[in-house]
């Protein structure tokens, strides 16, 4: 069964079950368990600050709770004795690189307090010296990230197709996830519209596994080679460096639009696929098909999938584009602020499988082309295990920055297929680490270093952490005993599955099957209900209308009629050009409405709701409520007219100032907040407005996202003067009136019917 719909109708009842018994809770609650002093995520540290700087040597506060370190492991993949602070710094002394106390490291050694800087000064040399070079090279794509631990535990199911002791019934397995867009620099933002990276290391027994994949399953070229073509025409102009992280330019569109086997990956980008709404609320996709060994040697073609227990959601674009400026953060800080807060992020993986047949094709479909997906309906997906984000990293630049992924990296059990595109990248994620990580010893990086022992006959080079004994790092030796020994398969060893290539020139040449560029393109499209199909629409018109060249306008024009006459003349008309004729033609395909993200309802677990608080309110309401929603695992943020207390002990996580209406997936106006004294007169209030004109635009945009509104008491009054009401807004006296109402819409992610299309 498509884990989608299992997943769909446990949480629907789910959604609102809960609900119910967190309103209960609430009713009982008061005095009882109080959640109102549980910390909001995102404290910068372990221990409050004081206010005076300290002065007294002490021993290093310990990490935030939510934060894991890289398991340590002696660079050959031993177990290390030391737990935690194996990696961190020690003592309570600062020190120079080599362990020598410092006295003072805020004055360099001058002749003289007026008089020229001493080159004697060692620790000033090696402090600038060590600054110089922090920076490393940042990825040439997926570039900007975000990574967290976890822990894979399996259900036994792949076992039976793979003898990879990592899918070994309850087995549970280490990892350590990064999520990446693809195209923005290391410091651009998150919610920018791009496919993005989901890309996992399995420490398992028999060695590193890394799964890494895209929340998009299917890729914009069919042969490696034509990568760097891709990347240079969507990386931003060379010649002004703009756009950043964005595909809305002239050479993206020039070059999808020639090389007409990117159309289907596109039109994902263009769906609410390119703007998620969180890491924890995409899909992951293996993207080419692997090949899986079972024990006695039998094998099965099969791709990956990454179900978010969440459901698959999506921002709208004017949110993603507010959220760039507002929180170029927004998916790093959903992420750690909904592990450190409890709500750990869950998926499970699948597998779609295919007999292993000579041709590698599944009803007509090609497994070794990558700009296929292969629907559900056809091959459902079966789970095989779960995988749960719990902890955060200690240090980004350590862990999320320093691992190393690689499609090569594969365990017994789990082989790749001669996918062109995946072989050019078993070349290039080798290639690509001697320079960003600086040599070849980067599997010895904390964060890459295998849960298996490590005796690989490598020797030296930069950085190199082992200190390996014996003489005879070679093959065949006799010298050290003749270590180490190749093993059998029974042993555990890789073996390759001997697949029969057949007989072939030498060639430059696609099959036959890849000219196929638009079938699956119109599949995706006439899958997608009228509201996904509008935002599609929109985004093309959107890209395109960045563009400055009319030509290349009209040639994707001319993509999207063979795609759709309807969404082609939909495009045209925004651009203002003429709708071409389709000139491409193929059977037509049937619609897969699993790769449809509307009309289900999932859980709520970590959404933000902001709650607008009037100091002179029913501030018992608000408490109640606060507490109903951090009972049913939901993170509320209390938005005050100022910070600090605002009474009866509620403390302001935003104020007006700081709250924006993107930062949460419902809001609720619990009173009539008069402008606040910092809202600009000129700009902000008119004279003698009842309500603080910043909470009437985080309604109104709340309301125009099409999510969930609510008022109780006096708040009612704000959304009756902005004349709010309809489908998803709920109101009452208290808070308890609207918390059912509230989790069951938010179950839904958005009030669809306000987009005004047909859903
Ligand atoms: Fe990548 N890709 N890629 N890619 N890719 C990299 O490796 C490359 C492709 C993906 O969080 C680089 O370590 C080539 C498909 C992810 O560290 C680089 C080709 C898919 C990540 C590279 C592809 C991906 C990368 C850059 C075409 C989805 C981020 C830095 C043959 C299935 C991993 C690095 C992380 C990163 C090359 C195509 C996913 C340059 C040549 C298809 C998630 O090696």
């Amino acid at each position: 069964m498509s884990p989608k719909k299992s997943a769909a109708t446990k949480p629907a009842g789910a959604a609102k079950k809960a609900a119910g018994k967190a309103v209960r809770a609430a009713e009982a609650v008061a005095d009882a368990v109080s959640l109102t002093d549980k910390p909001v995520p995102g404290a910068p540290g372990s221990e409050p600050p004081t206010l005076e700087e300290p002065t007294a040597p002490r021993e290093v506060p310990p990490p935030k709770p939510d934060q894991q370190q890289p398991t340590p492991m002696s660079p050959t993949g031993a177990p290390s004795a030391d737990p935690s602070a194996a990696n961190a710094q020690q003592g309570a002394y600062l020190t120079t690189a080599t362990g020598v106390r410092i006295g003072d490291s805020d004055h360099s050694l001058k002749a003289g307090p007026r008089g020229p800087t001493l080159l004697s000064d060692h620790h000033l040399r090696e402090k600038i010296m060590h600054f110089d070079h922090e920076r490393i090279p940042e990825r040439v794509v997926h570039a900007r990230g975000a990574g967290a631990h976890g822990v894979f535990v399996a259900n036994g199911a792949a076992s039976e197709v793979s003898r990879a002791a990592v899918f070994g019934k309850g087995v549970e397995t280490p990892v350590f996830v990064r999520f990446s867009t693809v195209l923005g620099s290391r410091g651009s933002a998150d919610t920018v519209r791009d496919t993005r990276g989901f890309a996992t290391k399995f420490y398992t027994t028999e060695g590193n596994w890394d799964l890494v994949g895209n929340n998009i399953p299917v890729f914009f070229i069919q042969d490696g080679i034509k990568f760097p073509d891709v990347v240079h025409a969507a990386k931003p102009h060379p010649d002004r460096e703009i756009p950043q992280a964005q595909s809305a330019h002239d050479t993206f569109w020039d070059f999808v639009s020639l090389h007409t086997e990117a159309q289907h990956h596109t039109l994902w980008n263009m769906s609410d696929r390119g703007i998620p709404r969180s890491y924890r609320t995409m899909e992951g996709f293996g993207v080419h098909t692997f090949r899986l060994v079972d024990a006695d040697g039998g094998t099965t073609l099969v791709k990956f999938h990454w179900k978010p227990r969440l459901g698959v959601h999506s921002l709208v674009w004017e949110e993603a584009q507010l959220l760039g400026g507002l929180d170029p953060d927004f998916h790093r800080r959903d992420l750690y602020d909904a592990i450190e807060s409890g709500a750990f992020p869950e998926w499970d993986l699948g597998i779609q499988t295919f007999p292993d047949t000579p041709d590698q094709m599944f009803e007509g479909i090609d497994l070794l082309d990558s700009t296929k997906l292969v629907p559900e309906e056809l091959a459902p997906v079966q789970v095989i295990g779960t995988l749960t984000l719990n902890g955060n990293p200690t240090n980004f630049f350590a862990e999320s920055e320093q691992v190393a992924f690689h499609t090569g990296h594969l365990v017994p059990g789990i082989d790749g297929t001669d996918d062109p595109l995946l072989m050019a990248r078993n070349f290039s994620y080798l290639d690509t680490q001697l320079t960003r990580l600086a040599g070849p010893n980067f599997n010895q990086i904390p964060i890459n270093r295998p849960h298996a022992p490590v005796n690989d006959n490598h020797r030296d080079g930069y950085h190199q952490q082992a200190v390996h004994g014996g003489v005879a790092p070679y093959g065949p030796s006799s010298l050290d005993g003749g270590c180490p020994f190749v093993a059998g398969a029974d042993e555990g060893a890789f073996v390759d599955v001997p697949v029969t290539v057949p007989e072939a020139s030498k060639v430059r040449e696609n099959p036959a099957t890849y000219d196929d560029h638009f079938s699956q393109a119109r599949l995706f499209w006439t899958s997608m209900t009228p509201v996904e199909q509008e935002h599609i629409v929109a985004a093309y018109g959107f890209e395109l209308g960045k563009c400055y060249e009319q030509a290349i306008k009209e040639r994707q024009l001319l993509a999207l009629a063979n795609i759709d006459d309807e969404l082609c003349a939909r495009v045209a008309q925004g651009l203002g050009l003429p709708a071409p004729e389709r000139t491409v033609h193929y059977d037509e395909p049937d619609p897969s409405p699993a790769l449809s993200q509307v009309g289900e309802t999932w859980p709520t677990d970590g959404r933000t709701v902001g709650i607008v608080v009037d100091p002179d309110g029913d501030l018992e309401s608000v408490a109640r409520l606060r507490e109903t929603l951090l009972e049913a695992g939901l993170l509320p943020l209390l938005v005050g007219p100022h910070g600090g207390d605002l009474g009866d002990g509620l403390v302001a996580q935003r104020t007006f100032a700081t709250a924006r209406s993107v930062e949460y997936d419902a809001v609720v106006v619990a009173g009539a907040a008069p402008p606040a004294p910092d809202a600009v007169p000129a700009r902000d209030t008119e004279a003698g407005a009842a309500t603080d004109p910043r909470v009437e635009l985080l309604v109104e945009e709340c309301f125009r996202h099409s999510k969930a509104v609510a008022a109780v008491g006096d708040g009612r009054a704000v959304l009756d003067a902005l004349g709010v009401g309809g489908a998803g807004v709920t109101t009452g006296d208290t808070g308890a009136d609207v918390a059912d109402d509230l989790l069951t819409l938010l179950s839904a992610h958005r009030v669809w019917e306000r987009f005004g299309t047909t859903v």
